[in-house]
């Protein structure tokens, strides 16, 4: 910016470091408010670094050297609401603003910036919330802007996958591909590993990987060195998560030049607060996704391990998915016995027990019509029961009870201690649990 141009008075800024969805949120705001300028930050990820190259003669943004020494009347920050996640900015600006509204999403951020005014963002990325804002207040969105929400909003919410993700962000796509968003230049911004480090570290995350259990959480660790910090860590750490079948990820980077450490975590478990995990450390992010950045030379491994030896909360296991109670049948049961309590019960399989309490098998409304068609209804079941049978243990983690039933095709599991059966699982207690 010349000297002939007056100083901006009213900004935007983001959050350090600018991801997809950032870059969305400040794009959308600048339509929103149109008197305020936004602002990049020092540093961007490569996705948005290839946006800004794609999209710069059209995207306005000013850089931190523009804002020296300004003192804006007024300051929006989209996509954080933590003050250290704004720190080069408020670094930059002469004095404190007047007025701060933050356009947020990041529930489980510490709210800490002072005198702002909080506007909650609801959905999976805060691209989605600003983009419905733009709808609801007539605003235009150009096509290229419409591409850079769009892409935010694929990012933030993995895809449409990620547990955070809402029919508002479904509405809001709607909303940007009628402006004439282009998902051809969404998918350009959203390809992993684009640079060779990138594929390099990807292998070395995969290579290093180990699993260990905390409190019945399975968690995927894995320890990389890089020699100096570059971008598109988390991009990779994202590539591994998805392509693992791992409900958390955690990837401790050790970055050699100056001795710094970097931690980034994944979670698919809504059990398993990764941001608590990671506070100690001074992470922030959210409770699927959050991240470090460690200073000077700390054993942060040890840290670490030390952290997640105190997750809150207990995994779920085969016990809290089972029903205790179970209808079982006896060795002298007949198929027609068995016909008719399926049919009182609506249950579609039994366990069968012998006199002493051990399981005998496993009788299904399969083995009837079975039976039915031999025409052998007053056999016992015995006849007809499947007895080399798939159980788990009270323990066993819920991905451990899904390779049983999944990958046995079995509906009704039993839950063993030992050789006493002490509950059962059906596909509808799994069913239940996915709901
Ligand atoms: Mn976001």
């Amino acid at each position: 910016m010349s000297e002939n141009h007056p100083k901006p008075d009213a900004l935007i800024v983001g959050h350090g470091n600018m991801d997809l969805d950032c870059l969305g949120s400040l794009v959308l705001s600048a339509a929103l408010f149109p008197n305020h300028k936004p602002v990049r930050s020092r540093l961007a990820h490569p996705a948005v670094k290839e946006a800004l190259t794609v999209f710069a003669y059209k995207l306005p943004l000013l850089t931190l050297k523009d804002i020296k020494g300004v003192a804006p009347s007024s300051l929006i920050v989209v996509d954080t609401r933590s003050k250290s996640r704004i720190r080069e900015f408020l670094d930059a600006f002469g004095e404190v603003p007047e007025t701060i509204t933050i356009y947020d999403h990041h529930r489980n951020e510490e709210a800490d910036i002072p005198g702002a005014r909080l506007v909650e963002g609801r959905h999976g990325s805060e691209s989605a919330t600003l983009t419905l804002m733009c709808r609801d207040t007539g605003t235009a969105v150009r096509p290229d802007a419409a591409t850079i929400a769009l892409a935010g909003i694929y990012a933030d919410t993995g895809n449409f996958t990620h547990n955070t993700t809402t029919p508002g962000d479904f509405e809001a796509v709607s909303w940007l591909m009628e402006r004439g968003a282009s998902l051809k230049m969404v998918r350009r911004f959203l390809r992993p590993l684009r640079e060779p480090s990138q594929a390099d570290l990807f292998h070395r995350i995969l290579g290093n990987l180990s699993w260990r259990r905390f409190h019945g959480h399975v968690v995927a660790l894995s320890r990389v060195e890089l020699e100096e910090q570059t971008a598109g860590v988390a991009e990779v750490v994202d590539r591994v998560f998805a392509d693992e079948p791992v409900d958390v990820l955690i990837v401790l980077v050790d970055i050699r030049d100056k001795g710094n450490h970097l931690v980034i975590g994944r979670s698919r478990k809504e059990r398993f607060n990764l941001l608590e995990v990671l506070a100690t450390l001074g992470g922030h992010g959210h409770i699927a996704a959050a991240s470090a950045f460690i200073k000077g030379d700390r054993d942060v491994w040890s840290e670490l391990l030390q952290q997640l030896e105190s997750v809150p909360v207990d995994a779920m296991t085969a016990l809290d998915l089972m029903s205790g109670d179970v209808t079982s049948l006896t060795p002298d049961n007949s198929v027609m016995d068995a016909s008719i309590l399926f049919e009182q019960t609506g249950f579609s399989g039994a366990p069968v027990i012998d006199t002493e309490g051990n399981l005998m098998g496993m009788f299904s409304l399969r083995d009837v019509s079975k039976a039915r068609k031999a025409d052998a209804m007053k056999a016992p079941i015995t006849a007809y029961m499947t007895r080399r049978v798939i159980s788990c243990s009270p323990g066993d983690t819920i991905r451990e009870v899904e390779r049983h039933m999944l990958g046995h095709n079995v509906g009704h599991l039993p839950v063993m201690e030992g050789i006493r059966l002490v509950g059962l699982i059906t596909r509808g207690d799994y069913k239940k649990f996915y709901s």
